[in-house]
């Protein structure tokens, strides 16, 4: 029993001293932030987009579908890539007034990557009237599996921790893929269909900035931001 406790008492100690965990993240007020933006563009020739098999439910899911890990544009902007600004202070993190809002239509999930501050509550929508399953991999959440049929057009999921990439899947359409990015500071971006995205409200100085795309791994990038200025960045990633 009393090593129990010993043991019990090291543990209180080292968490309350922080040892072995990342700092917490400090909300301060900013003002004058700068912005970081710009875009991240495949190096080299994309490979041709890769097209899914539709084997059921082809009435409301479509025949021809193209997979959606990893588009790009024809300006060479890769959609959906991850930028996190590893920010370790900055303005506070707030769980959105509207919950963030993941559709299932025509079979795939809208958007394919859904980032939103830990704690938040999704809504999970179900716009095709037919039966899917959301089914989520996490580490630190619970992960997360619940059938939705037609009689349940949204169901609400709560993502209490921050974690990512978060994979989301239907058991019931094997191609059905997604990913959820549960923040912990409000410094997170997903590229849009032309590869561009922005962050805004950063506190001067410099950072690591980690990008991240489904197939293409993961990079790190660093940036210096000044006061009331715009950064701009032209980032590529590429096939390793
Ligand atoms: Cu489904």
């Amino acid at each position: 029993m009393r090593r129990i406790a010993l043991t019990t008492g090291l543990a209180v100690t080292m968490l309350a001293l922080g040892v072995g965990r990342a700092p917490a993240y400090e909300a301060v007020a900013v003002t004058d932030g700068g912005t970081l933006s710009g875009t991240v563009k495949f190096a080299g020739t994309p490979p041709a987009p890769g097209k899914i098999e539709v084997s059921k439910d082809p009435e409301v899911c479509g025949k021809d579908k193209v997979k959606p890990d990893l588009l790009v544009g024809s300006d060479g902007g890769i959609a959906n890539v991850v930028v996190v600004v590893k920010a370790s202070k900055g303005k506070k993190l707030e769980v959105p007034a509207q919950n963030p809002v993941f559709d299932q239509k025509t079979c795939e999930f809208h958007p394919h990557v859904l980032a939103f501050p830990a704690g938040s509550t999704i809504d999970v929508i179900n716009s095709d009237g037919i039966l899917h399953n959301i089914h989520t991999t996490s580490t630190v959440n619970p992960s997360q599996n619940q059938a939705q049929p037609k009689f349940k057009p949204k169901i609400q999921l709560k993502v209490e921790k921050a974690e990512w990439p978060i994979k989301v899947q239907c058991d019931a359409h094997g191609w059905m893929s997604g990913f959820w990015i549960s923040e912990e500071t409000p410094y997170v971006a997903v590229t849009d269909a032309t590869g561009s995205f922005k962050i805004a409200d950063l506190p001067a100085g410099d950072y690591e900035v980690e990008i991240w795309q489904e197939t293409l791994g993961k990079k790190t990038e660093k940036v210096s931001i000044k006061a009331k200025d715009d950064t701009k960045v032209a980032w590529e990633m590429s096939k390793s």
